[in-house]
């Protein structure tokens, strides 16, 4: 077995993780509070987050106008760790999988994880999306224009500079 001491790498113990925070059914600014407060606890602490923005849907499905918001955490856990925690606390909150796509009580998306790159059936990172969606972007760009995408190896700030979206992304006024 390896001593503990002599080991020259020792794992790193925290990591830091961005994570896009959606809802579109029920008290959308309530629900992304509430999955904040979840997602706090030993393993995981919230550093950072945005404001929070109205956003008109993306993609195929007709649905309400989402509320969203990014946030910055540091944790221990791993990818997948990290993953099953938010599916645990979208569950936690009602969120029921029937459209794909479609409306949600809550969804938690892993968009960043250090600088890590990960594809798996159950897990991508980045998410394969983030760099062509603004309701990502524009909350990133508030609490971290120089995190860069470690496959596209652009900032936030550039590849807003690049995007072809330009569905609207409203800062909600906070009061
Ligand atoms: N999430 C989707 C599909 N479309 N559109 C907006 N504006 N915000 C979202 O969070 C969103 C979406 C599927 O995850
Ligand atoms: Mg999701
Ligand atoms: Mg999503």
């Amino acid at each position: 077995m390896k001593s503990l001491t002599g080991s020259h790498h020792r794992r790193k113990l925290t990591h830091r993780a961005f994570l896009g925070l959606g809802s579109n059914i029920g008290d959308r600014k309530a629900n992304l509070r509430t999955s904040l407060s979840l997602l706090e606890g030993a393993e995981l602490r919230v550093t950072k987050s945005s404001s929070l923005y109205h956003t008109e849907p993306m993609g195929e499905v007709e649905q309400p106008w989402f509320m969203n918001a990014v946030a910055e955490v540091e944790t221990i856990l791993s990818p997948e760790e990290l993953l099953h925690r938010c599916q645990q606390i979208e569950e936690e909150m009602g969120r029921q999988h029937i459209i794909p796509q479609g409306p949600r009580v809550i969804d938690l998306d892993i968009l960043l994880y250090d600088q890590l790159t990960l594809n798996t059936a159950e897990l991508s990172i980045p998410h394969p999306r983030m760099h062509r969606r603004r309701f990502v972007l524009i909350p990133l760009l508030e609490i971290a224009p120089d995190a860069v995408h470690p496959l596209l190896k652009k900032s936030i700030r550039e590849l807003l500079k690049d995007i072809s979206d330009f569905s609207v992304v409203k800062r909600v006024n906070s009061a």
